[in-house]
């Protein structure tokens, strides 16, 4: 009989309920409350809070529109392309112009921007050109090239992977004393991973210059943000890592840009991090792999049609007399003529090197691959492919 059985009567005998002495009730609970959700304009494009309209002048206005309409022509335009073969998967931004443009709005070119992969548009703005990042999604080694006019790091498919990286970054800025700052953003899926998490607590901690904005775009490909937070109030999770927080309309590119900026000078001063919740929505699919008709209803996206950040700004522009009619078509054929121009530019730089998949593993590649690719390379000559 071993010890622990000797003492078996004793060890499957109930616990004993003791009486507790603690009035439970007077043990004060924080209020995981709802964070009030800030913007400059309604869902009709009228201003609700003047005191944090930017003040932007007219030609910034029409540029920010201009970055908006083409985020959303060139993510048209790469659907099409992809449902006619000629491109990779990926993840279109189509109704998240506004958080897109507005959280790169207020970035100097010598901050570092490390995006989601759904940040075709805000990288656009950052300088990517569309060839380029065409090439990319259509797995290109060229589009991985990153452009030299900004401080861009790679997005990451694997979620929430770059954001510890980002804060990396924010850290190393710390310790050469340079005034650049990182913003970084995810979804609201990527908040659920542990590496968010101790990407905030160690930025909190070492007061890193970084901008964490959480794209709360209510799904996580099928999984609604109910099923996946407790408290789906994003921007209270600053609170429990000691990081500044604001909520923020995510389809109102001003109130974006009113948020970031104030998250962007707090990081810049040498406070430490921020975060901002975006309340936005992803009114396509998830990918181009994806058929969210499946897990969503079609009300819901309807609702979320009638708060179209392009529309919104478009009205406030009008009342503004900074657009009209004939000025959203003369802009819209103007950007649809530069998505098409790099769509062609992309055919004649997109040239298929089958060959590649044998040549960026190896040094020198072991004799058994050369085989392998020669007999690769054979067959396509045959099939007539090369
Ligand atoms: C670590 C990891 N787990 C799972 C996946 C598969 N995956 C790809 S995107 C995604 C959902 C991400 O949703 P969210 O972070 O809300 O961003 P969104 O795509 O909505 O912008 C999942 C689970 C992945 N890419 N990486």
């Amino acid at each position: 009989m071993s010890p622990r059985s000797a003492n078996s009567t004793a060890s499957t005998a109930p616990v004993e309920n003791r009486p507790v002495r603690v009035d439970s009730n007077s043990v004060e609970t924080i209020d995981l409350g709802r964070v009030e959700v800030i913007r400059v304009l309604d869902e009709k494009g009228r201003v609700v809070d003047a005191a944090l309209e930017p003040g932007l002048p007219d030609d910034e206005l029409l540029r920010l529109y201009r970055g908006m309409v083409r985020s959303r022509r060139f993510d048209q335009r790469m659907l099409a392309m992809q449902r006619q073969g000629e491109m990779g998967t990926f993840a279109p931004g189509l109704g998240q112009e506004a958080t897109q443009i507005g959280q790169v709005y207020p970035m100097r070119p010598t901050d570092w921007y490390s995006p989601s992969y759904r940040s075709i548009g805000a990288q656009v703005w950052r300088g990517w050109t569309m060839e380029q990042l065409l090439l990319l999604w259509a797995g290109y080694f060229e589009g991985f090239a990153i452009p030299e006019v900004a401080n861009e790091l790679p997005f990451s498919i694997v979620i929430g992977s770059h954001v510890p990286v980002a804060t990396g970054v924010a850290m190393g800025i710390k310790v050469r004393k340079d005034d650049a700052v990182v913003v970084t953003n995810f979804g609201d899926g990527a908040s659920s991973q542990g590496v968010v998490a101790e990407a905030f607590n160690f930025a909190a901690v070492y007061k890193a210059p970084i901008v964490f904005i959480v794209e709360s775009n209510g799904w996580a490909i099928s999984t609604p943000l109910e099923k996946q937070a407790g408290n789906t109030v994003l921007a209270a999770r600053g609170v429990g890592f000691g990081i500044p927080a604001v909520r923020v309309d995510g389809n109102d590119v001003l109130g974006m840009i009113a948020a970031c900026t104030r998250a962007i000078d707090h990081a810049r001063s040498g406070r430490g991090p921020y975060l901002v919740e975006a309340v936005t929505y992803r009114m396509s699919l998830h990918t181009t792999a994806d058929d969210p008709k499946v897990y969503r209803k079609d009300e819901e996206v309807k609702t979320w049609e009638g708060k179209c950040p392009i529309l919104r700004f478009e009205s406030y522009l009008k009342s503004r007399d900074v657009l009209d009619d004939d000025a959203i078509a003369r802009i819209n054929e103007e950007i649809e003529a530069e998505v098409i121009a790099a769509r062609d530019r992309f055919r004649e730089l997109a040239v298929a090197r089958p060959e590649e998949i044998f040549d960026f593993v190896y040094e020198q590649l072991p004799a058994e691959l050369r085989e392998q690719k020669a007999e690769y390379l054979e067959r396509l000559k045959r099939k007539g492919v090369q």
